[in-house]
């Protein structure tokens, strides 16, 4: 792979300290770096260490302030191609040329919890994508809900101070299901569409390379000719989009809180390189109030079958960093770092949240030159009058640093909308300062609804679970009752069983009127492969290697990646003398980490051995993961009382066995099942 703009631009950062000699800072070669300098062997330290001085203070001031929200990501670098021209649409030059691969940066993250939190937590993700273009860096900061909690940006203090731990005893970690947070909902009910998305599925994604990305607020793609259309942008995932189920999310956070940002950087190590197609939906100008819905309202989406998605280029993620710290961390995303053909809208949440990002980065990035490190640079050359300040790595030279002068031509000069300087939108503006909402933003359930309306019935049952779940760790029954009250306004289907499952009553009766729904925001119709899919092997020595080799290659021709689990590692041999290395044992694995299980068995192996396979089974089974088995296993299952359930293969023709799993594994989930 060639090197792209941004890539050969931070290469001149790179360090390699392999074969180097041990220097200070200042590039002094070190003599010795475990002992430090004393007064006799057994004296005190003394002042004149200056090495030790140095490497102490250096890691005196490791940490920087993790971010307020989203402190928990991971990221990767990639490209961006568009399909086609987007110039009847917009200017933006990334989006004109298919030749043309923008370098991007895209950084993952979940929103509650603090640095070091789990990955597989019930919450909103961040997907927040940073294109280093010609005309200068844009980012599409967003999320993988479409819509927000809040209308204005006012609240989102509010908000937070709500869903973060509460502050007397700095509990939950990265969990909403604590009574501030509900408190909130139920006394800002405009947050009620959001958080139908956030019981739902779409909050406990299976990967990150399993999620949509939603720009959220609607913008402005402006053409030469100065003609405007209200955009509202999506990430599309070649891999559709997939979720965990709730019970699974849980023990993934134990056995291994690292899942998601392992899953990402795992697939592009191995070459599966994430991909995502972008998609926009377009209104006109003129159309601005055609919709039953504010287009400046985040609370709201805009529903496929009405406004089409059109998909017009694909981001694909290539590279992981070389520096977690220098580059995930210290990037820095603004929605306000636009390029000439993308501009804003005046919704509320949108205008305040760009004052916020620069602001943030002041205090995390440690001053006002944070756009000279590395990660954030752009790729094009920039040039003004900005001088000092912490960090500054710029030398720049000369006398003149004003606007307008004449010692320097009355240069860095302002460039002409021709020469590609950037014009804002001239929208015709006319208004009372008022702190006020617009009327048009008061309808807050409609959307929830069609959202219910558009649920596939186990995607319904998940909703109603996450409510149970999350209410019944609340406290105050009068939070509880507050927001079964208001989610009366949604679906008296929905609050019936959450009502009886935390000891609630029904108040309201008549839920909505609302019978649309707009079947692009159920799961269920998403894009279904095996690909990439992690199939755990259940095997002991004594198997029949040839049978075991056939389906193995099988899965693997369609995508699928196997992973082997035994009893403990080294080699695992055949009845036929084939041999297989072990990747993992039950100790050091478990049925979560896995989106289905193969279970061979062996000979040889011990009752314990098959104890744990049951085990595994059980779990895998119940959280309607496809589970398939040959020659021991097929036993096992039986034991098990699950062999004619759906998702359950077991065939001793091991041809017909693989066609058959690999199908399972392609459905992702097999719904339909008695728990045993
Ligand atoms: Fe953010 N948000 N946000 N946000 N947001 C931040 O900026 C803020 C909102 C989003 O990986 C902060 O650099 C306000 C919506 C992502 O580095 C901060 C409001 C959406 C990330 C901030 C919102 C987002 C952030 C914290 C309400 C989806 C992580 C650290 C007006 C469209 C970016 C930082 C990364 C991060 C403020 C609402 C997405 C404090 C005031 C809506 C993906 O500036």
């Amino acid at each position: 792979m060639g090197k792209n703009r941004k890539d050969e631009q931070l290469e001149q950062y790179r360090v390699d300290d392999t074969g180097k000699h041990l220097t200070t800072n200042q590039g002094l070669k070190v003599a010795e770096d475990e002992f430090s300098l004393k007064a006799g062997q057994r004296g005190p330290t003394l002042m004149e260490d200056f090495h030790f001085r140095e490497k102490m203070t250096h890691f005196d001031h490791e940490r920087i302030p993790e971010r307020i929200v989203h402190a928990r990501g991971f990221a990767a670098h990639g490209e961006f191609e568009v399909y086609e021209s987007m110039k009847e649409f917009t200017k933006a030059k990334f989006l004109q040329d298919p030749l043309v691969k923008t370098p991007v940066f895209v950084r993952f993250s979940t929103v509650a919890g603090s640095k070091g939190s789990a990955d597989a937590v019930r919450d909103a993700r961040g997907f927040a994508t940073k294109f280093y273009t010609e005309e200068g860096n844009y980012d599409l900061v967003g999320n993988n809900i479409p819509v927000f909690f809040i209308q204005d940006a006012i609240k989102f203090p509010d908000l937070i101070h709500a869903v973060k731990p509460e502050p007397h005893n700095e509990m939950p970690q990265a969990a909403s299901a604590h009574d501030t947070f509900w408190d909130f909902v139920a006394n800002n009910q405009e947050s009620a569409h959001m958080v139908m998305w956030a019981m739902s599925d779409r909050a406990i994604p299976r990967s990150y390379r399993m999620m949509e990305g939603f720009g959220v607020h609607t913008f402005r793609f402006v053409n030469e000719q100065g003609q405007a259309h209200f955009v509202k942008f999506h990430w599309k995932p070649v891999l559709g989009t997939h979720s965990m189920v709730w019970d699974e999310a849980q023990k993934v956070n134990g056995k291994d809180p690292d899942f998601h940002r392992r899953d990402l950087y795992e697939a592009i190590e191995n070459g599966d390189y994430p991909e995502y197609e972008l998609g926009v939906q377009l209104i006109k100008e003129e159309d601005e109030f055609s919709f039953d819905f504010d287009v400046l309202d985040p609370t709201k989406l805009w529903p496929e079958e009405d406004v089409p998605v059109k998909i017009v280029g694909k981001m694909t993620l290539n590279r992981n960093v070389d520096n977690v710290f220098a580059e995930s961390e210290q990037v820095a995303f603004h929605p306000g770092h636009v390029v000439p053909g993308i501009d804003f809208s005046n919704d509320p949440l949108l205008q305040g949240r760009l004052f916020s990002y620069t602001d943030t980065q002041l205090i995390r990035l440690g001053g006002p030159n944070f756009h000279e490190l590395p990660i954030n640079r752009p790729v094009c050359p920039f040039h003004n009058n900005q001088r000092d300040g912490y960090g500054r790595h710029t030398i720049n030279r000369g006398q003149v640093s004003y606007h307008k002068n004449s010692l320097a031509q009355n240069t860095p000069s302002p460039a002409s909308e021709a020469e590609g300087g950037y014009t804002h939108y001239q929208e015709k503006m006319e208004g009372h300062k008022v702190r006020a909402r617009s009327e048009s933003f008061k309808d807050h359930f409609s959307q929830a609804a069609m959202f219910w309306n558009s649920m596939s019935a186990p995607e319904k049952e998940h909703i109603k679970k996450a409510f149970s779940f999350e209410l019944g760790k609340v406290q105050s029954k009068s939070v509880q009752q507050q927001v079964i009250d208001m989610f009366s306004n949604v679906s008296i289907e929905l609050v019936k069983d959450v009502a009886e499952a935390i000891g609630a009553d029904i108040r309201k009766q008549g839920g909505s009127t609302v019978t649309k729904s707009s079947p692009a925001l159920s799961q269920e119709n998403t894009m279904k492969t095996a690909k990439t899919r992690k199939v755990g092997v259940i095997l002991g020595d004594g198997f029949n290697g040839k049978d075991v080799t056939l389906v193995l290659d099988q899965l693997k021709d369609s995508g699928a990646q196997v992973e082997l689990i035994s009893d403990r590692l080294g080699k695992r041999v055949g009845l036929d003398e084939v041999e297989f290395d072990v990747d993992h044992t039950f100790l050091t694995s478990d049925s979560v980490l896995f989106d289905s299980l193969y279970v061979v068995g062996g000979k040889d192996v011990s009752n314990q051995f098959k104890q744990q396979a049951i085990y595994f089974t059980k779990e895998a089974f119940s959280h309607y993961k496809p589970v398939g088995a040959t020659h021991d296993g097929m036993k096992w299952f039986e034991e098990l009382g699950i062999i004619d359930q759906t998702g359950v293969v077991t065939n001793e023709d091991v041809n017909n066995f693989a066609g058959e799993f690999t199908h399972a594994i392609i459905a992702h989930r097999h719904w339909d099942r008695q728990l045993v």
